[in-house]
């Protein structure tokens, strides 16, 4: 039985995007999770609620601070008080860059800069990662829940021979986050942090990283780039949103990275082939712990992917990695997935194909 954490903090953040040269309501909204709880709980499906407490924030910002920035934590905790003290915002309105950092490093401070306009577009690599009042609970909250899974899969593997899977409704995602920027709605890399608090249980353990978002994940693949003991597999959708990274022939000093970029338009045919080659590459590696990256973006419907996958195919895919991963205990962490009417179905259909 997969075990499925909430948490309805993780529901207040709520901000705004520039998508198709529009300024519009993000699609990455506080409904898509709320479509995804009805449908769980109307299946009878426990949900194991969390909340934060004082002393988790603590421990989420020290665990964070292994994979980003210390001043990058600080800049999305103030960011938008202090744009308010300076009279540059609303109570309810929303941060977003309008300037990025240059990549001119051979003559240019590296220093965070002062102005908070500059400091907005230096620590953001897109405008789809608006901060609003309430941002930063949500994205502790999320961050939380990621660490709670990552404790609750040690527990069990070290309680029950039998691992078992735990699914975390994580929002904001975390995938395309590097330690440094926030972008494609995800401003903490929540699996980063569920690694690292496996590491603290099981310090040598080895990890397998599974995005099956329909975007690329930049932040995964940069924050685990040079690390011998993660291998990270992607299959995303080619030269789509973020655009500059993804290609197959990005693999890493040490070949632990692998892309398996699809055209659009791609059928379910193709993705298998992919999703087959991934599960080789995982199989080899010898993992102790797999993680997935799980983006419903991949559906036919969705507004930001283009893949020909249907929701029967869930079923299909989550049993295929079921079949190869046998008796490794799993994570998996919530991405994106943009189609609230089909959002809880697409889960409900992968739970099954899991759980077989
Ligand atoms: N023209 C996730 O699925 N905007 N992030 C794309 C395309 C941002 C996607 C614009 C898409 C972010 C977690
Ligand atoms: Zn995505």
């Amino acid at each position: 039985m997969i075990q499925i954490l909430h948490d309805e903090t993780t529901l207040l953040h709520k901000t705004i995007e520039l998508l198709g040269s529009k300024l519009r309501p993000a699609l990455e909204s506080p409904e898509r999770v709320r479509a995804i709880v009805a449908s769980l709980k109307a299946a009878g499906r426990e949900i194991c609620m969390q909340s934060v407490t004082d002393e988790q924030v603590q421990s989420v910002m020290e665990i964070a601070k292994i994979t980003h920035g210390e001043e990058y934590i600080d800049h999305l905790r103030n960011t938008h008080s202090d744009w308010l003290a300076a009279g540059l915002i609303e109570q309810h309105k929303s941060v977003l860059p309008e300037c990025f950092r240059l990549h001119n490093q051979a003559y240019s401070s590296l220093a965070p800069p002062k102005d908070l306009f500059a400091r907005a577009g230096y620590y953001a690599f897109d405008m789809s990662s608006g901060i609003m009042k309430d941002s930063w609970q949500s994205i502790i909250a999320s961050a939380n829940l990621a660490i709670q899974a990552a404790s609750m899969i040690c527990e069990n593997t070290t309680t029950s021979r039998s691992a078992r899977t735990v699914l975390a409704l994580t929002r904001p995602p975390g995938h395309h986050c590097t330690g440094h920027q926030a972008g494609g709605y995800c401003y903490i890399n929540n699996i980063a942090l569920s690694v690292t608090r496996i590491r603290t249980m099981n310090p040598s353990a080895r990890f397998a990283i599974l995005d099956l978002d329909f975007h690329h994940g930049n932040g995964t693949q940069e924050i685990f780039w040079s690390d011998t003991s993660v291998l990270y597999v992607s299959i995303h959708g080619q030269d789509e949103f973020p655009y500059y990274t993804g290609h197959a022939s990005e693999v890493g000093p040490h070949n632990t990275i692998l892309n398996l970029p699809l055209p659009a338009r791609s059928t379910f045919a193709a993705y298998q082939t992919h999703l087959k080659t991934a599960l080789g590459a995982i199989q080899t590696f010898k993992a102790d712990y797999l993680l997935i990256s799980l983006g419903f973006d991949t559906f036919r419907l969705d507004p930001l992917g283009s893949f020909q996958i249907d929701t029967g195919d869930y079923t299909t895919i989550a049993s295929t990695i079921q079949q190869c991963i046998q008796g490794v205990p799993a994570l998996i962490l919530l991405e994106g997935g943009y189609v609230l009417e089909r959002l809880g179905e697409n889960m409900l259909a992968f739970i099954k194909g899991w759980e077989g």
